[in-house]
């Protein structure tokens, strides 16, 4: 995640050299963590808990502050839910990926059929995009170029059956994932997330359990908007974490904070470019410090 060098920068420039600490020294830091894309309410708890901190162990100088500080957003990014996607191991696993138009939900699905068959698993990428003919378009060039299976229907179908057919297609042909595409927009935002709970349904009828994973993609240059985009998501289906599609295309990376910390959701993946190559796993430790560095 060599992209993300710096995003920090004010942050660390803040907190460089031998500057006492004093609730100036706080009060700035907060407001270079705002500037960083991380909401209010974030930054003021992280803040406060780096005070506390620095009140605890008697810190003095800035330098200290700042190891503190990645020290705490270490902490953030890697509680609660596991970090990592899961792995292909139940014939099907499946991956269900939602988020709105435009974000890299389709890209990322792509990279991800990429790495699975890389690394030897048979995958069936499945279009329940059914909204807008170019969507199956779109994935059905993808599906050749990496070279895996696609369950289709026609534009305007019921993407409930688009996706139980996929499943049931894999069962038959023992394939290892199912990566389901989903509508970004629908005639109503509401439609859009009946729907959504409507696959996500039909995936446990035809299962026999919740999809093993449900990554929301959010667009990392759309700063908080991707936050609120999270909160409605969740609200329609059971999310096991974000993909944060676009980060080579940001100066800013403090969503990645707020999307763990106001709502416990854990970053999996990272898209870091338009090619294939361009996925990375969600790394804490490397995320922190990168920010930092100059
Ligand atoms: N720079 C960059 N562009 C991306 C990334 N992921 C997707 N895109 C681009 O974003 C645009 C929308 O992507 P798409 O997958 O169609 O979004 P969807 O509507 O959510 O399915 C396309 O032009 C992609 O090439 C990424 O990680 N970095
Ligand atoms: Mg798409």
């Amino acid at each position: 995640m060599r992209i993300l060098k710096g995003l920090f920068g004010k942050v660390d420039q803040l907190l460089t050299g031998r500057r006492p600490v004093d609730d100036e020294l706080f009060d700035e830091l907060e407001e270079c963590l705002i500037q960083a894309d991380i909401s209010i309410r974030t930054a003021a708890k992280l803040v406060d808990t780096v005070r506390e901190e620095s009140r605890k162990k008697r810190l003095r100088e800035s330098e200290q502050i700042k190891e503190s500080l990645k020290d705490i957003l270490k902490r953030i990014l890697v509680s609660g839910a596991d970090a990592t996607l899961a792995e292909p191991k139940d014939k099907p696993t499946v991956y269900l990926f939602v988020g709105v138009n435009g974000v890299g939900k389709t890209t990322t699905i792509a990279k991800l059929a990429h790495r699975f068959k890389s690394k030897g698993y048979r995958v069936l990428l499945s279009a329940a995009d059914t909204f807008r003919a170019a969507a199956i378009d779109q994935l059905e060039i993808w599906a050749d170029r990496v070279g895996v299976e696609l369950v289709k229907h026609r534009p305007g179908a019921d993407p409930g059956a688009v996706v139980f057919d996929s499943i049931q297609a894999a069962i038959a042909r023992g394939i290892d994932a199912v990566i389901v595409d989903t509508a970004g927009r629908l005639h109503t935002k509401s439609n859009l997330m009946e729907e959504l709970s409507k696959i996500a349904r039909i995936c446990r009828k035809a299962l026999g359990r919740d999809p093993d994973e449900t990554i929301l993609v959010v667009d990392a240059t759309t700063g908080h908007n991707a936050v609120n985009q999270a909160r409605e998501f969740a609200a329609a289906v059971p999310l096991t974490g974000v993909a944060l599609a676009k980060l080579d295309g940001t100066a800013k990376g403090g969503i990645v904070v707020t999307i763990r910390d106001e709502l416990g959701l854990p970053i999996k993946l990272v898209g870091t470019g338009e090619k294939l190559d361009d996925l990375d796993d969600f790394d804490a430790e490397e995320f922190v410090n990168a920010l930092f560095e100059t």
